[in-house]
């Protein structure tokens, strides 16, 4: 059964800390720690979440892309586990999006990311892969992606009237 974790909030040094690659492929611990970090995400109803953000400095995310109120268009994924990733290519094409973070809770930002990443990363096998991502899959990586480098979407603002309470980024948009 795996264990919710506590979700570290913006002003703990470990979400501006850069984390350590894993050493893998993954004993019986570290995969313990993915199904926690998974079970911790589906808890919050997030669509990732990353090892720094309960509190572990590691090089380690889950992207879980699905439909929600504010991307209803969202494709469902099986959620794929990530570890010591490297984005190795970006489009020039860039997009904003409204974003959310389980550590920044009660606010929304308009984000500006690229549209379509080619990352390469390790499976918890230790098998190396690959993979170009777009839309909003490729948003969720590299919001992910961030994380591991110390980086929230606040400091991807293009201005802080980018910024919205989440009551009032609900009432502009109401489906969400
Ligand atoms: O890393 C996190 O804090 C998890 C975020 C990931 C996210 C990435 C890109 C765009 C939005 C969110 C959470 O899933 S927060 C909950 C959420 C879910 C869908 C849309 C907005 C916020
Ligand atoms: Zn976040």
């Amino acid at each position: 059964m795996p264990t919710l974790r506590q979700i570290a909030q913006l002003g703990h040094p470990v979400l501006r800390t850069l984390a350590e690659s894993v050493d893998l492929p993954a004993g019986t611990s570290l995969r313990t720690f993915a199904d926690d970090l998974l079970a911790t995400m589906r808890d919050a109803d997030g669509v990732g979440i990353a090892a720094p953000q309960v509190y572990e400095s590691s090089s380690l995310f889950i992207v879980a892309s699905k439909p929600n109120p504010r991307y209803p268009d969202a494709p469902e994924m099986e959620p794929l586990v990530v570890a010591n990733p490297e984005i190795v290519w970006r489009s020039d094409e860039i997009v904003k999006g409204w974003e959310g973070c389980l550590s920044i809770p009660g606010i929304r930002g308009l984000v500006p990311r690229h549209q379509t990443i080619r990352a390469r990363y390790r499976t918890l096998d230790g098998q190396e892969l690959e993979t170009e991502f777009a839309g909003f899959i490729a948003r969720v990586f590299q919001h992910e992606d961030d994380h591991l480098r110390g980086i929230v979407f606040l400091d991807r603002l293009e201005s802080n009237r980018d910024i919205l309470c989440e009551r009032e980024f609900r009432r502009l948009d109401p489906k969400s």
